[in-house]
């Protein structure tokens, strides 16, 4: 049996500051009976994700104390970046929880769903009043509610934070969306702000708002990125049928990312485009299996907005855009057995059309904004969560996916005036009033020519029906009326009303 060995100094100088309840020696990773109280932040999970955000935790300077059901992974974290900061590695959740300063912030970053559960059960028993749960998965805002709940009644705080950005952004500054009790935020918001993207010294994170309020947020978030995404790929359809090959609408793609449009998936987009496969030597994207994939935060929105009553007719498209392209058996079938135009545009003007599918983009997207903002601001009032949207505005300019110039000015004009729709705004109106005559005259030529535009067209559909003096809904009520003897109102009267359809046809007040 060998003699214990007296503790190396790297080892002393982390546990003697350990103790005292400082930061231990950067790049040294300490041991959890050295480190006892003295973690600022622990991070449950460490997939890519977790251990990215645990890195950009370091990274801040802040002493960050690490579990993962599967030790490997955290060795292998602290192996490969200990370097980067002080991490206060665990095997065992008890001894996790212990080296954690109080309140302790605990931020689970695993799968989201029962394994958040798992995590939250094991957790518990470990915990104390005031300490501070954090989801920064991405949790359906139901799951959070109830979860938020449960952990109030113990006495703790549970905190959804909804985090976009994708692993580097969780490595460099992502975006994040925080929901749960203000108190809780006073203590967790300062560090959270520390670690996100920042735009001119201000950080992409604020608090949200209470319970699912956070990834609520995100959710929508993902919804708008959906619709996003569906429009520059309807762009990108257009242009391609216009004759412009895949390196050509790259370059446009290009040129338009130093303008209004410009946007993180505008600015990949064009990288995507000009990648070359190397298999075949043809753009990577013509060798791309067509049939786009989803992971559910779209449909959730749309599940969200069907139950409000929201109509967010883009994101809806978009979703199933998706869908259509997954269904190989429906498109063959019908594509056997359909004809139609042949695809082909022909612009008498390129130049001028190009132009014209920047302003249908340009447009789609605002009305993207509008509708996923009003889904907001309507579960704020449903839920009583009180979110500010210019905020979230704020806080989606950076470090997230749909990250865009744009939403410098969404946040300037809710910051400005109380809006009931994004449209409303003055920069926005007078802007929209430029493009509209563009985005129409690209619509109708793609309907035309039979290149589908669902999300292009949604978005239209949805500007001219807010536009309209009156809506065919009145027929709609006329026929419920019929059938159902749903009643109708009148618009010069107050009250309901019904007409004896299968009588003598009078009307009568119900
Ligand atoms: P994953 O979603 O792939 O989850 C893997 C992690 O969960 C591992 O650390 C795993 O531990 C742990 N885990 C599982 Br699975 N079940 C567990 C259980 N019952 N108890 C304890 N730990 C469990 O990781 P990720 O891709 O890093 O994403 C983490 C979260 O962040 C997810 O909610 C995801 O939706 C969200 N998110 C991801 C992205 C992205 O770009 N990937 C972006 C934004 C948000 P193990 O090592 O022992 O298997």
């Amino acid at each position: 049996m060998s003699e214990p060995q007296p503790p190396q100094p790297a080892e002393q100088t982390a546990a003697a500051t350990a103790a005292a309840g400082r930061p231990t020696q950067e790049g040294t990773p300490v041991a959890p009976e050295q480190a006892v109280g003295a973690a600022q932040v622990g991070v449950i999970g460490l997939a890519v994700m977790g251990s990215n955000l645990a890195r950009n935790l370091a990274r801040h300077g802040h002493t960050v104390a690490l579990y993962n059901r599967t030790r490997a992974r955290t060795d292998a974290l602290v192996e490969e970046h200990g370097h980067e900061g002080t991490f206060v590695t665990t095997g065992e959740l008890d001894e996790f929880v212990g080296t954690l300063e109080r309140p302790r912030r605990v931020i689970i970053m695993v799968q989201a769903g029962a394994g958040t559960d798992a995590v939250i059960d094991a957790l518990l028993p470990h915990l104390e009043q005031g300490d501070i749960v954090v989801d920064g998965g991405n949790a359906h805002f139901e799951d959070t509610r109830r979860r938020e709940a449960r952990l109030r009644e113990h006495g703790l705080h549970f905190v959804g934070a909804g985090i976009s950005g994708g692993e580097v952004g969780a490595l460099e500054g992502p975006s994040i969306m925080p929901g749960g009790s203000r108190e809780s935020y006073e203590a967790l918001g300062p560090i959270l702000e520390d670690i996100s993207a920042k735009v001119d010294g201000e950080p992409c994170c604020a608090y949200m708002g209470p319970d699912g309020a956070g990834h609520f947020v995100k959710m929508v978030h993902n919804g708008i990125e959906y619709a996003d995404m569906q429009f520059i790929g309807e762009a990108y359809d257009l242009l391609r049928a216009a004759g412009l090959g895949t390196t050509d609408v790259a370059e446009v793609f290009r040129t338009w990312n130093t303008g209004d449009l410009e946007s993180y998936l505008i600015e990949i987009t064009a990288e995507v485009l000009e990648q070359v496969d190397a298999r075949t030597d043809r753009p990577l994207v013509d060798v791309i299996e067509d049939a786009a994939g989803q992971k559910g935060t779209g449909r959730w929105t749309v599940q969200s907005a069907l139950e409000l009553g929201v109509p967010v007719n883009t994101i809806g498209e978009s979703v199933f855009a998706r869908a259509t392209s997954s269904h190989p058996e429906l498109r063959e079938a019908a594509r056997q057995a359909l004809t139609g135009p042949d695809r082909t545009l022909e612009p008498a003007d390129r130049e001028q059309f190009v132009e014209q599918v920047r302003q249908a983009l340009w447009s789609a997207k605002v009305v993207a904004y509008a509708q996923g903002l009003d889904q907001i601001r309507t579960a704020s009032e449903a839920y009583g969560w009180d979110v500010d949207v210019a905020a979230v505005a704020r806080i989606w300019r950076d470090g997230c996916i749909i990250r865009a110039r744009l939403l410098e000015r969404i946040r300037s004009e809710y910051a400005a005036h109380q809006l009931v729709t994004l449209l409303e705004a003055p920069s926005v109106r007078e802007e929209l009033a430029r493009t509209q005559e563009g985005w129409r005259q690209v619509v109708a030529a793609a309907v035309t020519a039979g290149v589908p535009v669902p999300g292009f067209s949604a978005a239209l559909a949805y500007v001219d029906s807010l536009r309209a003096e009156r809506l065919p809904a009145a027929l709609v009520q006329g026929q419920r009326d019929y059938f159902g003897a749903h009643t109708y109102r009148r618009t010069d009267d107050e009250g309901s009303f019904h007409t004896l359809w299968s009588g003598d046809r009078s009307e009568v007040r119900v």
